[in-house]
C-alpha cells in the first residue's frame, strides 16, 4: 500500500501548494496574500523567546529539556514545567499524549493541555538554534491521537482520513481550557484523534476548546497546523469550540489545513458552538478538503440562542461531503444572530445528499445574515434543493445574505434551485442581497436553474431578493436552457433585478416577465460574451472562465452607486473602470470587471522646440498630444528636437532622454523637455 499511501501523503502536503497555485488561476489576489509556498520556512513570529526555550527531540536525552542534548523526549514533560511565559521548541517526529512522566501508557484521555503563556512551536531540526531555521511543512512534527500505537497509518505517523484509526485513539489529541490567545500552538500536524469517549468525549477529535458555561472562554492562537484523519463519534471531528452556555470560544487559526476529517454528527472538520453564548473564530488562510460529517462536511456554526459569527479570510472549501445539509458549512441561526463574514473564499466541488451543495444558511425564528464578499461557488453540488447554496429563513426567521463580487459557476441540483434555493415558507424572510454576481452553467434537475425563490404554501413569508449589477445566463433545469424559468424560478415569490443581464427578460426595454419579476430598470437580455462559458450540462463542474470578453454587452452598463463602498472586483483589480473607452469610469455587470482604457497624455515644455511620436502610433505631439489607451497596453514615445533646439530629456511618467516606454496600468502624463541650442557666437578676427 505504500505507493497509494505516499500519494495520498503528498496530497495533503501538496494541498497546501497546490492550493496557492490554483487559486493563482481563479483569484490572483487571494493567492498572492497566501502566499503559502513562500511559507514553509516560518519567519520569526511576533515574540522573541521570554527565556530559554525548552527543547524535545525523540532523540534527546531527558536531562531538563534546557538544550537539544538534554532535550525531553515527549512534549508532556515539556509541558509540565513550562511557566507562563515559555516556549517550547519541538523537533520533527511523532509525539504521543500518553507519553511522559505520570501520563498512564495508552489511557485514550490522555491530551496536550494548552495553557496561557506558552507557545509550542513544531517543525524544527534536532540542533536548529535560529528560529528561522525552523521548517514546518518538510519536519514534520506530529501530534498523534495512536496512544496504543496500531492505527494503519504511515511511516510518518499522519492519518489521510480516519479509516487508519485502529482500537483506542485519544479522545482529544488536544485540549484547551479557560485560555487566552497566549495560548499558542505552532507548526504541528494533528491527526488520529478519535472522540468517541462519555460527556465532552464525543466532541472535538483533534483539538476540543472548552469555554463551556457563563464567564468562561477558550481563544487560543493557532498557527501552521494540518489537522488530518481526525473523527468525532458526535461534533467537530477536528476542532469543537464549546462557547455554549454563557461562554465564548473564538479561537484565531491562521495558515491551517483541514483534511480528511469526520464526525459522525455535524462539523466533520469543525464545529463553532455559540448556542446561548458565542463562538466567532477567526480564520485566516485555510483549507478544508475532503471533510465529512451529516450537516455542514467541512464547518458547522451554531448561534442558537446566541451568536456564531465567524470571520473567513482567503478561505478554500474543496470536496468537502455532507450526508445530510450544506456540503462546505451550516450555519445554524435558531433564535439567535449570526453574521459570517466571508471575504475571499472559493468553495469548490462540495456536495450534499440532501440541500446545499456548499452552504447551508439556516435563519429558523433567528436572524442569519452572512455577509460574502469576492466568494466563488464552483462545482458544488446537491442532492434535493440549492446547488450551491440554501438560504432557509423558516419560522418567522431570517436567512439574506449579501453577496458582492460573487460567481457561481458549474452548480448543480438535483432538484430545485441549481445554484441558491431561497426558502422563506412559515412566515420566514429569505431576501438576498446579489451586487455584482455572475451566474453561469448552473443547473438544477426539476425548477430554477440558478434561482429558486419559494414561498410555499400555508403561513406566507417573504422573499424579496434585490440584484442588481449581475448576470443570469446559460442556466438549466427540467424545461432546458435559454428562458428566464431556466434562470429564475419564483413560487409565488418576487424578485427585484435592475442593471442586470437576465436571458430571457427582453431587458428593461421590452420587459417580458411576469409581475413577480420586478422591473427596477437598465436591465438588458444578450450574450454576455464570457471568455470560455459553461456548459450547463456538465454540472457539477468548475471548468471554464466568466470574465467578460472585449465588446461584451455587460461592459459599462452597471449602476456605480451600488459599488460605492466596493474598491475591487473578484480578481482584485480596480472595481470600477472605463471599460468601453468612453471616458467615463462606469461598473460592469458580474463578478469580473474588464480592462479599461486609460489616457495618456503629452506635454512639452522648455525654451526650445521639437516633436513627440509614438509606437504604435497615435500621438504626434504638437497635434495630437493625448490618447486613449486599453489598460496593460506598451506604447513607446520619441523626442525629435527641432533645428535649433535639443532635447533635454523626459519628466513626469519616464525620466532620461532615451524613448520613453510606458505599459498603460494608469492613466500616464510624460512632459518632453526642449532647450533652445546655445547660440556661439565666433568672434571675427580682422587681420
Ligand atoms: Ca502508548
Ligand atoms: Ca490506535
Ligand atoms: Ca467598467
Ligand atoms: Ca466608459
Amino acid at each position: 500500500m505504500t505507493n497509494n499511501r505516499f500519494f495520498n501523503h503528498c496530497l495533503i502536503c501538496a494541498l497546501i501548494l497546490v492550493t496557492g497555485l490554483g487559486l493563482a488561476l481563479v483569484l490572483p489576489w487571494l493567492a498572492s496574500s497566501q502566499g503559502l509556498a513562500a511559507q514553509s520556512k516560518v519567519p520569526v513570529q511576533n515574540n522573541a523567546p521570554e527565556a530559554t526555550p525548552y527543547y524535545v527531540a525523540i532523540t534527546g536525552t531527558g536531562l531538563g529539556g534546557l538544550t537539544w542534548t538534554a532535550a525531553f523526549t515527549n512534549v508532556q514533560d515539556a509541558l509540565a514545567v513550562a511557566a507562563d511565559p515559555s516556549e517550547i521548541w519541538v523537533a520533527k517526529g511523532v509525539y504521543y499524549p500518553d507519553e511522559g512522566d505520570g501520563q498512564i501508557n495508552d489511557s485514550v484521555t490522555a491530551t496536550f493541555l494548552m495553557t496561557d503563556g506558552v507557545i509550542l512551536y513544531g517543525g524544527f531540526n534536532f540542533g536548529d538554534g535560529d528560529m528561522n531555521d525552523r521548517d514546518w511543512e518538510n519536519n514534520l512534527t506530529v501530534l498523534s491521537g495512536d496512544v496504543d500505537g496500531d492505527d494503519t497509518s504511515g511511516a510518518d505517523g499522519v492519518a489521510v482520513t480516519v479509516t487508519e484509526i485502529v482500537d483506542d485513539n485519544a479522545y482529544h489529541v488536544v485540549t484547551a481550557k479557560g485560555v487566552t490567545g497566549t495560548a499558542v500552538l505552532d507548526g504541528f500536524t494533528i491527526t488520529a484523534g478519535q472522540a468517541v469517549g462519555d460527556d465532552g468525549g464525543v466532541l472535538g477529535g483533534g483539538y476540543f476548546c472548552d469555554g463551556y458555561g457563563s464567564g468562561n472562554h477558550c481563544n487560543p492562537t493557532l498557527r501552521h497546523i494540518i489537522f488530518s484523519g481526525n473523527y468525532a463519534i458526535l461534533d467537530g471531528g477536528a476542532m469543537y469550540n464549546s462557547g455554549d452556555d454563557g461562554g465564548s470560544s473564538s479561537p484565531v487559526l491562521t495558515n491551517v489545513t483541514f483534511s480528511g476529517n469526520s464526525a459522525g454528527f455535524d462539523g466533520g472538520a469543525m464545529y463553532n458552538n455559540g448556542e446561548s453564548g458565542q463562538s466567532n473564530p477567526t480564520l485566516i488562510d485555510v483549507t478544508f478538503y475532503k471533510n465529512s460529517s451529516n450537516n455542514g462536511g467541512a464547518m458547522y456554526n451554531t448561534g442558537a440562542y446566541g451568536s456564531s459569527s465567524p470571520s473567513l479570510t482567503n478561505i478554500t472549501f474543496t470536496e468537502n461531503t455532507s450526508r445530510y445539509n450544506g456540503g462546505a458549512m451550516w450555519t445554524d441561526c435558531w433564535d439567535g444572530n449570526c453574521h459570517p463574514a466571508l471575504t475571499g473564499v472559493v468553495f469548490s466541488g462540495n456536495s450534499a445528499e440532501r440541500d446545499g451543495g456548499a452552504m447551508y444558511n439556516e435563519g429558523d425564528g433567528g436572524n442569519n445574515r452572512p455577509i460574502m464578499t469576492n466568494v466563488i461557488f464552483s462545482g458544488n453540488s446537491s442532492a434535493a434543493d440549492g446547488g450551491a447554496m440554501y438560504n432557509d429563513g423558516d419560522d418567522s426567521g431570517e436567512s439574506s445574505p449579501t453577496l458582492i463580487n460573487v460567481v457561481f459557476s458549474g452548480n448543480k441540483a438535483g432538484n430545485d434551485g441549481g445554484a441558491i434555493y431561497n426558502d422563506c415558507e412559515r412566515g420566514g424572510d429569505s431576501s438576498p442581497t446579489l451586487t455584482n454576481v455572475t451566474f453561469s452553467g448552473n443547473s438544477a434537475g426539476n425548477k430554477g436553474g440558478a434561482i429558486l425563490n419559494s414561498v410555499g404554501e400555508g403561513e406566507p413569508g417573504t422573499c424579496s431578493p434585490q440584484v442588481r449589477n449581475t448576470i443570469l445566463w446559460n442556466n438549466k433545469d427540467s424545461s432546458g436552457t435559454g428562458k428566464i424559468s431556466s434562470n429564475i424560478y419564483n413560487i409565488t415569490a418576487t424578485i427585484s433585478l435592475s442593471n442586470s443581464l437576465v436571458q430571457a427578460s427582453g431587458g428593461s426595454t421590452a420587459w417580458a416577465l411576469d409581475a413577480s419579476y420586478i422591473d427596477g430598470g437598465f436591465n438588458i437580455d444578450s450574450d454576455p460574451m464570457f471568455i470560455t462559458p459553461v456548459d450547463p450540462s456538465k454540472a457539477p463542474t468548475t471548468t471554464g472562465n466568466l470574465r467578460l470578453q472585449e465588446g461584451s454587452p455587460a461592459i459599462d452598463v452597471g449602476d456605480n452607486d451600488y459599488v460605492v463602498d466596493v474598491p475591487a472586483d473578484l480578481d482584485g483589480e480596480a472595481r470600477v473602470k472605463d471599460g468601453d473607452g468612453d471616458g467615463t469610469e462606469t461598473v460592469d455587470m458580474g463578478a469580473y470587471e474588464a480592462k479599461g482604457y486609460y489616457y495618456l497624455t503629452v506635454t512639452k515644455a522648455g525654451t526650445g522646440g521639437g516633436q513627440v511620436t509614438s509606437s504604435p502610433s497615435g500621438i504626434d505631439c504638437g497635434e495630437t498630444c493625448s490618447l486613449l489607451l486599453k489598460e496593460d497596453s506598451s506604447i513607446t514615445l520619441t523626442a525629435t528636437a527641432d533645428e535649433g533646439s535639443t532635447f533635454n530629456g523626459w519628466s513626469g511618467a519616464c525620466s532620461g532622454s532615451g524613448d520613453c516606454e510606458l505599459t498603460m496600468d494608469a492613466a500616464n502624463s510624460v512632459t518632453a523637455n526642449f532647450e533652445a541650442a546655445l547660440k556661439v557666437l565666433l568672434p571675427i578676427i580682422f587681420r
